[in-house]
């Protein structure tokens, strides 16, 4: 089927206000007139019917005023078994008699099972897509028909006041996390019995990084602080570990490991630095994989309401994801900037071709229905979405939520962590990372390299390490942002820049966008990527991009 045929159907559809399974849409395409056919299914599928599934298309082709010589010739259908006394008795249900070679796919693939018992938040949800709802059903007649499972954890709602003591509660809550990871590591003393230490000893701390200078010798200078006070640590610049000083940052929790300066026991004592360690994910990490042949795309920054938005992109994104050659990808993930915003900056309004806010998300609403109705959805905010803009960023509101309600997408916090058939994906729109790539040296992170920044928020084990600097960070009782558990996929945005590497095995992404270079971007010779579409096999995880 050319694929203009279906980005035209699933347009179509998405126009009168409707999802469709893949299914659906190759029927139509299939059937000898696709026009007056989609006027019959939509007519023909229950008024509360939100996805088109092949049982309506095939109850309505079925229709007896519509003669079979409007229907498409059998043989030339993807679609293994189109026969008329097809099992059909839930219209949404696709009943096709495909389900042998799908169990064939399963049985027989080599891929490792490791499953995941990982930890999903407290608040997490787990919810096994196929079986709840007959509008989400597995298609049985697709090669990778399999039982999709989602877990999202991360949401949050917000418990801060704003009060200082929030501030502690946060920090405290971060130093404590993120030193659990290095305990085991370093045999480490509190900053205050450290400086009662006689000079001379061999001494570790695990602080939080409060000030960081060169000297003028070269060497670096840096104060650490934990819960008890603060303690000088030296670097000195011939170290071959010097070079990690410069991709630093405020806030973060490092250990040391070092000698004590003669004068310690005078009170003015320094620790000179013999060993530096990160939070840091392990060497050793070993993901977790899909025990079946399935695959997610990976998007973000969609920018609806833009005028620089690529409405023709996401229809030819949107039409090949009913197409066969996606067949596996039945998860899709949107890292935020859904929709461009209303007063994000200033004279944004003069770029805008939505004006209202509320519009935009409609428009969104409308984009998203060109999805096939069986992919799984699950998105987080970013900094153009209606939402608070201070870090972690909460889900869309309820209001926000029935415009989107289309789609049935998993709503939930940036950052958040969907687990998709035990593959754990981190979602975080990326603020931060224009900040790591404007304050550390080149080679460590880099608009060009996104996934080097991504590297680096990992090894520090926090999506925004420095508070105060371009991230906004709202205090709430716990640091929401520390990256506790290792995730097996990271999955970026914000930059417009697209971006893939591995950390430590870790498969690191930063999604592209799907707005071409605005006047700002222009002025500050940002060039996006625009229209990629990272699509991760979840059994292998291995990336193609589209
Ligand atoms: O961000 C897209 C990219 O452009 C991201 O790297 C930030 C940068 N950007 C966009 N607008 C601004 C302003 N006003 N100041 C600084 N940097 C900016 P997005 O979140 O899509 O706007
Ligand atoms: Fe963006
Ligand atoms: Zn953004």
């Amino acid at each position: 089927m050319p694929r203009e045929s279906t980005v035209r159907i699933v347009r179509e559809l998405a126009d009168r206000g409707y999802n469709a399974d893949r299914e659906a849409v190759t029927l139509l395409a299939g059937a000898a007139n696709p026009s007056r056919a989609i006027e019959r299914a939509v007519e023909t599928a229950p008024d509360d019917a939100l996805v088109l599934s092949a049982g309506h298309v095939r109850e309505a082709l079925d229709k007896p005023s519509l003669s079979p010589d409007q229907t498409a010739d059998p043989t030339d259908s993807p679609q293994p078994d189109r026969s008329p006394d097809a099992p059909n008795d839930d219209p949404s249900i696709s009943t096709g008699n495909g389900t042998a070679k799908s169990q064939d796919d399963g049985a027989g693939s080599p891929v490792e099972t490791k499953g995941s018992q990982r930890a999903a938040g407290t608040n997490a949800s787990t919810e096994t897509a196929a079986g709840d709802s007959p509008d989400r059903a597995v298609r049985a007649g697709s090669p990778s028909a399999g039982k999709q499972v989602i877990e999202v954890s991360g949401d949050i709602s917000s418990r801060g006041t704003g009060e200082y003591g929030d501030f502690i509660d946060v920090f405290r809550d971060r130093y404590e996390t993120l030193a659990g990871k290095l305990r085991g590591r370093v045999n480490h003393r509190p900053t205050d019995a450290v400086a009662s230490m006689p000079g001379g000893s061999d001494a570790a701390i695990i602080g939080m990084m409060s000030d960081i200078r060169s000297t003028a010798s070269g060497h670096w200078l840096i104060e650490l602080e934990d819960t008890n006070g603060t303690f000088p640590c030296l670097v000195m610049k011939d170290r071959e570990f010097a070079s990690a000083v410069p991709t630093m940052l405020h806030d973060e929790v490092v250990a040391v490991e070092g000698t004590l300066s003669d004068d310690n026991d005078d009170g003015d004592g320094i620790l000179f630095v013999d060993a530096l360690h990160f939070p840091d994910v392990p060497r050793t990490h070993s993901p977790s994989t899909a025990d079946r042949e399935v695959s997610a795309a990976l998007i973000s920054d969609i920018h609806v309401g833009s005028q620089e938005f690529r409405a023709d992109a996401w229809e030819r994104f949107a039409g090949w994801l009913h197409t066969e050659e996606a067949a596996e990808v039945e998860y899709l993930l949107i890292a935020g900037d859904m929709v461009e915003g209303v007063g994000v900056y200033p004279d944004q309004d003069e770029e805008l071709d939505i004006v209202d806010i509320y519009d935009q998300y409609e428009r969104f609403a409308e984009l998203l229905k060109q999805v096939p109705g069986e992919i799984e959805i699950a998105m987080i905010p970013g900094n153009h979405d209606a939402v608070r803009l201070a870090e972690p960023q909460p889900a869309f509101d309820e209001e926000l939520r029935e415009i989107m309600s289309a789609h049935d997408a998993r709503i939930s916090a940036n950052p958040s962590t969907v687990t998709l058939e035990g593959v754990s994906v981190l979602m975080y729109h990326g603020v931060s990372l224009d900040e790591l790539i404007a304050e550390l040296p080149e080679d460590a992170a880099s608009y060009e390299r996104p996934h080097d920044a991504m590297a680096q928020l990992l090894k520090k084990r926090h999506v925004a390490p420095q508070y105060g600097g371009g991230t906004r960070i709202a205090p709430e009782p716990e640091d929401h942002l520390v990256i506790e558990e290792v995730p097996d996929v990271f999955h970026t945005g914000h930059v417009h820049k697209l971006g893939y590497g591995t950390y430590h095995n870790v498969l690191t992404i930063n999604s592209s966008c799907w707005q071409s270079q605005t006047a700002f971007q222009k002025s500050v010779n940002l060039d996006p990527d625009v229209a990629y579409a990272p699509i991760v096999d979840l059994s292998a995880l291995e990336l193609t991009i589209r």
